[in-house]
């Protein structure tokens, strides 16, 4: 028996399911200071969940409940679909069963952390790693002292004012105690109850999933990442990290994404964990590293030969690489580092493509089309360029989700300046014009945050930006909802029919049958009931086939 029982709960509901990473973590900490955890996971009962509340809640009386939000909604352009509706269900069914306070955390979350801990009307909320909060949150709680002792604590007021409870700053303005557990192994467990059951998330999902690293220190215009999971690099120790792909394989949980931002950042570091694997399966024939097959999110620099063939040798199965576009004008001042700087050129993706094609690496490319600058010309140069490159699969998407702090939303924020829309703004619910007011406009940042979710009359309106200068009718343009459906054709349109088996294209109702959204991916989920497992674009050139049932 632990000093008291905290229950975390997985409210996501979308399949083919991800590994509620974040609470394997959370629990490492909370089993560590002494707590007894539960994981309540809905995922796999996501046609009962109320069921399943009432069942646990009826026998047990946690002091504290935990609840993890993943993603806020699709941020697909083309199928603006939002999950907070569904999360609001599931908190407010708790809420019926358990007299115990709720904390709610989780990278989607820490996008508009504050809007959010008043939308879901919950005492107390985290933006960023939560590991260091929960436990001082539950041990707070435990002894009586105020919740406002909690460094990093947001904690709701009511009347919709949320505070950050101000954590003590060191040297360039970070917390002086980290919140992150970077130190030790996180536990991973398959089969406990009441724990997160990672061999079912393999064979549910086809990954796993393990991180080396938290927060970018870059400032790319389009991103969420820096502010919702931290803006500098905390490295996690190598041997843990590697002790945890251990375990995982030893489970039978062989396919493990990186959930870095992006894992060549800090090369040194990544190439330390590379070596690790290397070094283990070199020295230990029976070690379950032999099964790992590794996949990396990755920016095109910094990214050498010696990375590379750390890769290979440390079981690298698959790269999916980001360079985002092609022409230095439409990337300046959007893909930089945190100085402002870019940091690579289309040549190098080039000579880099080249490389990893001669060590015989899959590799994805994503492009992102439509960001501001984006005209039919740019558009084409992009999609010509990036279809010559030497690449398994080329992954294009139009239309950027804005939120409150990534660099674009904060800019289209202050250019609206409270008094008019932008043209570009666009949202697939909007009845009326989006008009978005930078935060010295707004009386509290609840406001500020909740405005790129939800309109005025409360109803959700995730908000996107497409380029205004893509060949669409002035009326699709002027419209709050209108849909840039030549700009689709014209991207189907630029690819020859003998690359369409290697290339991702978003899609329109209609359309195509082609559809490269994750969430509830009617080819994905086929995927997953064949047995298939890996990166879901690795399988993406043999989708005809595999759902033709002509390969099983
Ligand atoms: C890897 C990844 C993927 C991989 C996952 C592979 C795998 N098996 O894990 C793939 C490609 C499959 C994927 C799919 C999707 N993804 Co994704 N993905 C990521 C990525 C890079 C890592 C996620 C992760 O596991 N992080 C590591 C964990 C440990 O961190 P964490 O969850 O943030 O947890 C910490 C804190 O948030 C906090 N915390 C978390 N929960 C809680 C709860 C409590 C109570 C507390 C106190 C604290 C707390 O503490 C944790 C530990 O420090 C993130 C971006 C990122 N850098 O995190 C995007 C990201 C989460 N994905 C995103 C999206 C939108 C999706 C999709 C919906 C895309 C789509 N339309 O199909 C799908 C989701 C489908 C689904 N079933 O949920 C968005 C979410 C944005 C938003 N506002 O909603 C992100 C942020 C990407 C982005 N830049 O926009 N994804
Ligand atoms: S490198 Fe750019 S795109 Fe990648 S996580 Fe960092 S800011 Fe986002």
């Amino acid at each position: 028996m632990g000093k008291s029982l905290v229950t975390l709960v997985n409210p996501n509901l979308v399949h083919p399911p991800i590994t509620p990473y974040a609470l394997d973590i959370l629990t490492t900490s909370l089993e560590a200071d002494g707590f007894d955890v539960d994981v309540v996971d809905l995922t796999f009962r996501r046609d009962d969940w109320g069921t399943v509340l009432r069942e646990y809640f009826g026998r047990h009386q946690p002091m504290l409940v935990g609840v993890t939000v993943r993603n806020t909604d699709t941020i697909y352009a083309q199928q603006q679909r939002g999950f907070l509706a569904d999360h609001r269900a599931i908190i407010d069914e708790i809420k019926t069963l358990s007299a115990a306070p709720i904390i709610a955390g989780g990278v989607g979350f820490s996008s508009m952390p504050f809007a959010l801990v008043d939308y879901f009307d919950i005492p107390f909320g985290v933006k960023g790693p939560g590991e260091g909060i929960i436990v001082g949150l539950a041990n707070a709680l435990l002894s009586g002292n105020s919740p406002d002792t909690v460094p990093g604590l947001l904690v709701n007021r009511g009347g919709g004012r949320v505070e950050k409870i101000v954590p003590k700053l060191g040297r360039r303005g970070r917390p002086l105690a980290s919140p992150l557990n970077a130190t030790t192994s996180y536990t991973r467990r398959s089969g406990v109850p009441w724990k997160v059951d990672n061999l079912r998330y393999y064979r549910g999902g086809g990954l796993g999933n393990i991180l080396t690293k938290n927060g970018c220190a870059y400032s790319c215009a389009h991103c969420v990442e820096p502010d919702a999971k931290g803006t500098y690099f905390t490295r996690r120790a190598v041997e843990s990290v590697v002790d945890e792909m251990e375990a995982l394989t030893a489970q039978g949980v062989y396919d493990l994404h990186t959930t870095d931002s992006e894992f060549n950042l800090v090369i040194a570091h990544s190439k330390n964990v590379l070596r690790e694997i290397i070094r283990r399966k070199d020295t230990d024939h029976s070690t379950p590293l032999h099964n790992l097959k590794l996949w990396i999110y990755a920016q095109p620099t910094p990214f050498d030969d010696e990375l590379l063939d750390l890769l290979v040798r440390a079981g690298c199965a698959g790269i999916n690489l980001a360079p985002d576009h092609v022409r230095d004008d439409v990337l300046d001042g959007w893909k930089v580092s945190g100085g402002g700087r870019r940091f690579y050129t289309f040549d190098d993706v080039r000579a880099l493509c080249a490389r990893i094609a001669k060590a015989e690496l899959p590799v994805m490319v994503e492009v992102l089309l439509g960001m501001p600058g984006e005209t039919a010309a740019t558009m084409t140069d992009a999609v010509r360029r990036t279809l010559d490159l030497d690449v398994a699969v080329a992954g294009y998407s139009l239309g950027i989700r804005a939120f409150p702090y990534s660099p674009l939303g904060i800019r289209m924020a202050e250019r609206c300046a409270g008094r008019r829309t932008l043209p570009g703004l666009q949202s697939d619910s909007a009845v009326e014009p989006i008009v978005l007011k930078p935060r010295a406009m707004c009386a509290s940042i609840v406001e500020y945050e909740r405005q790129f979710a939800f309109d005025d009359a409360g109803r959700f309106r995730p908000v996107y930006f497409l380029s205004p200068d893509l060949p669409e009718d002035p009326a699709t343009i002027a419209a709050p909802n209108g849909r840039w459906v030549n700009s689709v054709r014209l991207l189907w349109d630029l690819v020859p029919s003998s690359e369409y088996h290697r290339v991702m294209l978003p899609t329109l109702p209609g359309l195509t049958e082609d559809d490269n959204n994750y969430a509830d991916n009617p080819f994905l989920l086929k995927l997953i009931e064949l047995g298939y497992t890996g990166a879901f674009w690795s399988h993406w050139p043999h989708r005809h086939a595999i759902m033709s049932g002509a390969v099983a």
